[in-house]
């Protein structure tokens, strides 16, 4: 650890360069050469020698790609050169076109072309000074975009700065979204039942709109520079040595470009990227011919909206017409129910495609589709199969209209589909399409609170067939954990312990732990409070709910829904046999005396149990938090505390004994 300043900043800039380096080979390269543990100890010590001499900070330092999150919207800025856009050509014809055209404007002279894949993202226009990052931007009209600065600092593969600190550089490039991001993003909106992105492009364009930074750095874009817009003191002849110098700076360019003299060579070259384009992590819609020499690119100059220099060359979309043979329907995790289409089996964009997911209900009453129609479909942005559309000509009358089932396939509970939600979904506690993630939200640290029942755990239990329900968990014997693989006869022991001591949680703990849907842990709070026993929730109406305080008829409807189910009442009853049906005893006396406040709780109290602690500090609106750091307000010290006692006395953090921590919260 440095001393002073002086050997902190030079330990921070080698740090920072030694860290840029490292992104260069991961995010430009593809080419790691130190191990994720060795990456993230370096940027940790630098996170840390920032904190603690915040005159090292700079804007370029590899810690600040997340800045702070903007408050208004984008504010909008003038392009130095306009940025255009291509023209389109559909096929070798309008290629050929393409090249008459620059001969014709260029008599007597060579013609050579660059060709590169052209991504399906989205264009920005990025400007360096003296080597730095200052500013990002979308196309917008061609004229004026927006200031997305902050959002593609977040995007590693950009440098903050370059390799040389030319004095003015304006580079475009195309901010893309990878397959697998892209699926990996929709997945998750599938689930959450938010609406999905029709392609990459659009996804990677709502990702670089968001107004939080740290969204746009979760989904991890990609941005490949394919050209400079404006330069200073830069002395290139061809688009290949501007590909090649742009490289050397440090931009990742992609390297799938080639150079041709010769359409007869440059006609077959595309129609061979049809197909290739499908092994690519990104997706691409086209390829881009660009007429190499410099000094011919601006003689050709450009129309107002398209350069004469280049030109895309789009790929047709692949489509193919197939039957559907059945539509069923998927429970995912959270129980979202989603109807696919089963289709005959056909070859579609390099895969064989036999199943489309038709998102929901109201996209399948959109198109009509029917079981046994014959339909167009489609790769949307070359990865998705995608029903287009139905042709009514091919119907024979045999063809029969779907709707969702109105329970669900997985466990036979109600399917519920909220008011203004596309998503229909499962209310079964036990659905075993969810069960998994029930149970660990059930033992979670703000439901039941049962350490040691963790995901890979309840894994375990649902694949020995030991738990079908929340409630089994109650019936575990130690015969049974003990059996499990990886689990030692002391944690099974303890594991036991944990789930005994749950059933005196609160109330209000079971009501959230019950996982029905919009109730958090202040509407399960506010039922405790209002109704104090399961059952008499079990029986409140949905008139009654909604007329309570905070719980509007979105809440009041699904937890209605929830308990209408037959076999969640069945598991409620099973749960209280168990001895887990917590009473509210008198009112709860909360109150704000702690609001604000974060406790750590260390070694043994003589009047408590943790959970007992806990529970009157968060009553009483604290927090407590197992670990001592700078934010934590109070440590209360029973017997034998641990390290968190020592680690507390030296940051200087108020120390409670039992009779101290009774007094403050007054009991
Ligand atoms: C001139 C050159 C627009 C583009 C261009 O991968 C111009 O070159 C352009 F006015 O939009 N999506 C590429 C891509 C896009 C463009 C380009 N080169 N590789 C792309």
């Amino acid at each position: 650890m440095p001393h002073n300043q002086e050997q902190a900043r030079e330990r921070a800039e080698q740090l920072r360069k030694e860290i840029e380096r490292h992104n260069y080979h991961y995010y430009v390269l593809d080419n790691p050469v130190v191990s994720d543990a060795q990456y993230d100890k370096m940027m940790r010590e630098l996170e840390e020698l920032e904190q603690n001499y915040p005159a090292l900070v700079t804007p370029y330092s590899p810690t600040r790609r997340v800045g702070g999150k903007t408050r208004e919207g984008f504010t909008s800025v003038r392009h130095f050169t306009p940025m255009l856009s291509l023209s389109n050509a559909f096929d070798e014809k309008e290629l050929r076109d393409f090249d008459r055209r620059v001969r014709q404007a260029l008599p007597g002279e060579e013609v050579s072309y660059v060709v590169e894949p052209k991504i399906d993202g989205l264009a920005v226009s990025l400007y360096y000074e003296n080597g730095l990052l200052v500013r990002g931007a979308t196309r917008g009209d061609g004229e004026a975009g927006e200031d997305i600065t902050k959002n593609l600092r977040t995007i590693r593969s950009v440098p903050l700065r370059l390799n040389r600190p030319v004095p003015g550089l304006e580079v475009r490039g195309e901010a893309y979204m990878s397959k697998e991001a892209f699926s990996r993003l929709n997945g998750a909106r599938e689930e959450a039942g938010e609406p999905l992105f029709a392609n990459p492009r659009n996804a990677a364009a709502g990702t670089l709109r968001q107004l939080d930074p740290k969204v746009t750095a979760s989904r991890q874009l990609g941005l490949f520079v394919y050209g400079i817009g404006y330069s200073a003191g830069i002395e290139v002849v061809g688009h290949a040595e501007v590909l090649q110098l742009l490289k050397e700076l440090g931009f990742k360019v992609n390297p799938r470009f080639r150079l041709f003299d010769d359409m007869a060579e440059l006609i077959p070259y595309c129609r061979e990227w049809q197909l290739r384009r499908f092994a690519l992590s990104y997706a691409v819609d086209g390829l881009v011919i660009k007429v190499n020499s410099l000094s011919q690119q601006r003689r050709l100059g450009a129309t107002i909206k398209s350069p004469r220099w280049a030109i895309a060359f789009k790929f047709p979309p692949e489509q193919a017409v197939t039957g559907v043979k059945d539509i069923s329907v998927r429970v995912g995790r959270t129980g979202v129910l989603t109807p696919t289409a089963e289709l005959e089996p056909v070859r579609l964009a390099g895969t064989t495609v036999s199943r489309a997911t038709l998102h929901n209900e109201d996209l399948i009453r959109e198109k009509d589709i029917r079981i046994g129609d014959k339909v167009l479909v489609q790769k949307a942005g070359d990865i998705i199969p995608e029903v287009i559309s139905v042709l009514p000509e091919e119907r024979t009358g045999t063809e029969a209209v779907w709707s969702m089932p109105s329970e669900c396939p997985s466990c036979g509970s109600l399917v519920v589909r909220a008011e203004g939600e596309a998503a229909a979904r499962c209310t079964g506690l036990a659905c075993p399409a969810k069960l998994h993630e029930s149970l660990i939200h059930f033992a979670s640290r703000n439901a039941m609170d049962i350490t040691g029942l963790g995901p890979a755990v309840t894994a375990q239990l649902l694949a020995a067939g030991l738990v079908r329900d929340p409630a089994d968990l109650y019936h575990l014997r130690y015969e049974d954990l003990a059996a499990l693989e990886r689990l030692g006869a002391k944690s099974a022991r303890k594991l036991l312990g944990a789930i005994e001591e749950s059933k005196k949680n609160s109330l209000a703990r079971l009501i959230f732990a019950l996982g029905i849907r919009h109730v958090g842990e202040r509407s399960a709070g506010i039922l405790a409070g209002h109704y104090g026993s399961l059952e008499a929730l079990v029986n409140a109406g949905e008139d009654e709910l909604v007329n309570l305080p905070e719980i509007g008829p979105k809440i009041a409807s699904s937890i209605a829904a929830f308990f209408a189910d037959q076999r969640n009442r069945r598991v409620i009853e099973k749960l209280a046999g168990a001895g887990v049906d917590p009473r509210e005893k008198e009112a709860r006396k909360e109150s704000d005396l702690l609001t604000g406040k974060t406790f750590v709780i260390t070694g043994t109290l003589a009047g408590f149990s943790r959970r007992e602690a806990k529970e009157l500090v968060e009553r009483l609106g604290g927090k407590v938090s197992s670990g001592v750091s700078r934010a934590t307000d109070y440590v209360v010290v029973g017997q034998n505390p641990g390290s968190k006692y020592d680690k507390a006395v030296s940051l200087g953090i108020n120390i409670l004994d039992e009779k101290e921590f009774k007094e403050l919260t007054g009991v």
